[in-house]
């Protein structure tokens, strides 16, 4: 029989062997806002893009007393240096998106206690790109990124369409949000484009459809389509968006062999005055993605949910259905209560099949702490997870530990879209 002092030097090993392999295990994020770095001004960076995070304007407007338009009409450095005079200066940073910047700073080695701003500017504008993107990988250990590409957004678009030699690090998922929630609106953009569509959805509309998704995945090389949709959203249905899915984007999946990643729950422009900072949650009708599952054996789904309130009914689906693939603890879920709460729940429904975060970074440096933040509630779940096998006698190897770590930080997803 061991004592109880083998026994807990035994967890604090196995603790100290997770922290180790969660800490250099390279990840996959599979969902981000960030761009290739040839896509020049597209990829943001640097600390006033830092703090005019859309989630830390959000929280600066609980305090702040000016007008939303008032403040998006002065520069970007004018509203950077008005949300850390009321987020880090006129309060303690403790929410997540405060900690967040906090976290970068620190693993840069700057000294934010002192609290100057400028100076941190001044230390963020000395780099070159290349070299700060490589040191920021590297700091997040990242080893891939996805990105979020639309067709529809006009910036990006015409990079697209001149071309440019790809940083295989960044890679390309196929962003169709206007062409599934804002039809007959989108028509007359394909039509610009050179595509035979109507507003009606006709055998044509949708031949065309889906062509013009075949030409933009192929231009793209992306890995995935990929969609954000209210709560209402439901299947099936006689509208619009369940139609196009139905007749154009599914099959062109099933066409490419990738799946359909899902964000279900945005409400988008709850407070329209705070553009990207407006959007709200709401709990979504998960029957519908059910009911898609079960329709559609041959069509692979990687999902994540917004509310809180879906969280345990999306798992459960997944015990239902081996092409739906859970992933990431989206925006409003990303905080460590709820992204414990989460994995926790996750790996006790799903065992590893899962992946356990994305980062969402809208801002290149973001990347480090979304991951700092995930892998140290990671690390707590799964020494508590190990630690439940080890009382019946099952000790992990640290090889084994290894390919569970890899399993959920991109590479189950990966495998996902290789189907
Ligand atoms: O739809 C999405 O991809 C969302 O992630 C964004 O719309 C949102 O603004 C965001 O950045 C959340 O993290
Ligand atoms: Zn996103």
């Amino acid at each position: 029989m061991p004592t109880a002092a083998t026994t807990d030097f035994r967890r604090s090993a196995t603790h100290g062997l997770i922290e180790r392999v969660v800490a250099t295990t390279p990840i996959v994020d599979v969902h981000t806002h960030l761009y290739d770095p040839l896509m020049g001004k597209l990829l943001l960076w640097g600390i006033d893009d830092l703090l005019v995070y859309h989630y830390l304007v959000a929280e600066a407007f609980r305090h702040l007393d000016v007008p939303p338009e008032k403040f998006f009409a002065l520069s970007k450095t004018e509203q950077a240096n008005l949300v850390w005079r009321e987020l880090f200066v006129a309060q303690s940073p403790v929410s997540e998106a405060c900690r967040g910047v906090l976290t970068i700073l620190h693993r840069f080695g700057l000294d934010a206690k002192v609290r100057d701003l400028p100076a941190i500017r001044a230390w963020f504008q000395e780099w070159p790109l290349e070299a700060h993107l490589h040191r920021t990988l590297e700091l997040a250990h990242v080893a891939r990124i996805y990105m979020t590409n639309s067709p529809f957004d006009d910036a990006e678009r015409a990079i697209w369409q001149h071309g440019f030699l790809r940083d295989e690090r960044f890679v390309s998922a196929l962003r169709i949000d206007p062409l599934l929630l804002s039809w007959p609106d989108t028509a007359h953009r394909l039509i610009e484009w050179g595509y035979s569509v109507g507003e009606g959805l006709s055998a044509q509309t949708l031949g065309e459809v889906r062509r013009f998704l075949a030409d933009w995945t192929r231009r793209l090389d992306a890995r995935y389509c990929m969609v954000s949709l209210p709560p209402d959203f439901t299947y099936p249905a006689a509208t619009d968006t369940a139609q196009l899915l139905e007749q154009a984007v599914l099959p062109h999946c099933r066409d490419f062999g990738q799946p359909l990643a899902l964000m279900l729950g945005v409400r988008r422009g709850v407070n329209p005055r705070l553009q990207l900072a407006g959007d709200g949650v709401g709990r979504s009708d998960l029957g519908a993605l059910v009911n898609l599952c079960d329709a559609f054996p041959d069509n692979r789904f990687a999902v994540t949910v917004l509310s809180r309130e879906n969280q345990h009914e999306l798992c459960v689906a997944a015990r239902k259905f081996r092409n739906l693939h859970v992933f990431g603890c989206w925006w409003f879920t990303n905080v460590p209560s709820l992204v414990e709460e989460i994995t926790r729940m996750r790996l006790e429904l799903l065992g590893l099949s899962f992946t356990a975060q994305h980062s969402d970074a809208r801002v290149l440096e973001q990347i480090i702490y979304k991951f700092d933040h995930t892998r140290r509630v990671l690390v707590r779940v799964l020494a508590e997870k190990y630690g439940d096998l080890a009382v019946t006698g099952w000790e992990p190897t640290e090889a084994e530990i290894r390919r569970d770590a890899v399993s959920l930080l991109g590479g189950a997803f990966e495998r996902f879209c290789q189907g």
